[in-house]
């Protein structure tokens, strides 16, 4: 795209937004401020590098047999540099366990340790990139049905000593970066047919989590993620959203909020105003649930959009964590972290333009035709110039024209891994 029509457009949607109250620099800088996390499971379909064969399960499945996924750390840093060129900001890469750099030994997820990550710090540091961690509960022998909520001790007691070490890993990162690292803890623990103990694995998972947070941590924080389902494990989670905001709330810990872990109607956003008055923080899980939880990579719809006002509208961007959770493995990988990372900032810019001043002056006079003309209009605003100015100003590709330097990586790079 030619720089000097972005300019020109830009000039005349300023003026747009302006003559509504709305200052669009305030709001480019607020957004350029904003780190996205960065899943790093996008780049190999959740394979990780481990080298005990993950197992798959665990609830959860990527679709599809694109060619050029990531094969090993090298790759995959560089996938992820190459997204890095093609989005603004400064971002965060949030890791899984199972992608250590475990140097060919087989170091089992009981194993785990800081070492295992200093090479990801020492990268992550060079590339201006923060990190953020997650235990892995799924692809493992041990995992089954039940991980933290097994009555079978040995079993859970090993998943115990994993997440624990998770967050010691998390502790050195955070340490490492000067910033604390989000860790989030996901486990797919359920029942794919009718089970009579709900209350009894609920109960074990409470106090596994209470063993797990028992040591206090500086430079970590931890975050809680339910969900409804997971695959062959349709009829009970334990970590349901009732169980997770009620020890959230009792024990102040960070719920992850995962968009594709609700009931499909059910408004993800509307949960960003209770959870920011009894929890601390939130973590978003920003997926695209397409019939069911399929981790479709993140686009511009309503949903996104809604989530990103509500934040902005409760004035929480400082207490709202964004990650992204989608894992698409029918498209081009690199393609599918750029769209991803691009419409969710997309949907934070036009959130930032929101003219809310207004909108909240027409509420509190009881204006309601007018308020909801207002929030019509305000979605024909010319926030796309406003977007291709803030790519211009970053240096990055603006409009389509990152599908074609995508093209090119993937005929210099990934097709050429058989
Ligand atoms: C699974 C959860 C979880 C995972 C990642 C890989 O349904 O959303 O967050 O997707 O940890
Ligand atoms: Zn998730």
């Amino acid at each position: 795209m030619k720089d000097e029509l972005i300019l020109k457009s830009f000039e005349i949607a300023k003026e747009r937004y302006a003559a509504i109250g709305v200052d669009v620099e305030s709001a480019l800088s607020e957004l350029q401020e904003i780190p996205i996390s960065i899943q790093c499971w996008q780049a190999d379909d959740v394979t990780g590098f481990e080298n005990l064969g993950n197992l798959g399960g665990g609830g959860i499945q990527a679709t599809g047999n694109y060619p050029g996924k990531a094969r090993n750390i090298e790759e995959l840093r560089r996938d992820v540099e190459k997204v890095l060129t093609l989005v603004a900001g400064k971002h965060r890469l949030s890791l899984h366990a199972i992608y250590g750099d475990f140097g060919g030994k087989v170091i089992d997820r009981d194993q785990v340790e800081p070492t295992h990550f200093q090479s990801w710090m020492q990268w992550a540091k060079e590339k201006g990139l923060k990190l953020d961690f997650n235990s892995t509960s799924f692809g493992h022998p041990k995992s089954g049905d039940l991980t933290l909520a097994n009555p079978n001790g040995d079993i859970r007691n090993f998943w115990i000593e994993h997440t624990k070490r998770c967050r010691a890993i998390s502790e050195e990162m955070g340490k490492f970066q000067n910033d604390p690292c989000i860790m989030n803890l996901w486990v797919h623990d359920g029942s794919k047919d009718a089970t009579v103990n709900r209350y009894t694995y609920r109960q074990i998972l409470e106090k596994s989590l209470d063993d797990i947070f028992a040591k206090d941590y500086k430079n970590m924080k931890d975050c809680i993620e339910a969900k409804l389902f997971g695959i062959a494990l349709e009829s009970y989670t334990v970590g349901s959203y009732d169980f997770y905001l009620g020890y959230g709330a009792k024990k102040q810990k960070i719920v992850t909020l995962d968009t594709g872990h609700f009931h499909l109607t059910e408004n993800i956003a509307d949960k960003i105003s209770s959870l920011l008055l009894f929890t601390p923080e939130i973590m978003l899980h920003v997926s695209r649930p397409i019939r069911w939880d399929s981790d479709h990579v993140v686009i511009l719809n309503d949903d996104i959009a809604d989530l990103a006002k509500e934040i902005t509208r409760s004035d929480a961007l400082n207490r709202v964590h964004i990650g992204l959770d989608f894992f698409d493995a029918s498209i081009n990988r690199i393609g599918a972290y750029v769209i991803g990372i691009r419409s969710t900032q997309k949907a934070l810019l036009q959130a930032l333009l929101e003219p809310i001043a207004q909108l909240r002056r027409y509420e509190a006079n009881g204006q309601y035709f007018e308020r909801l003309a207002l929030l019509e209009e305000a979605k024909g605003l010319p926030w796309n110039a406003v977007w291709d100015y803030f790519c211009l100003k970053n240096n990055v590709a603006a409009g389509y024209d990152y599908i074609g330097e995508i093209q090119q990586y993937e005929k210099d790079v990934t097709l050429k891994r058989k």
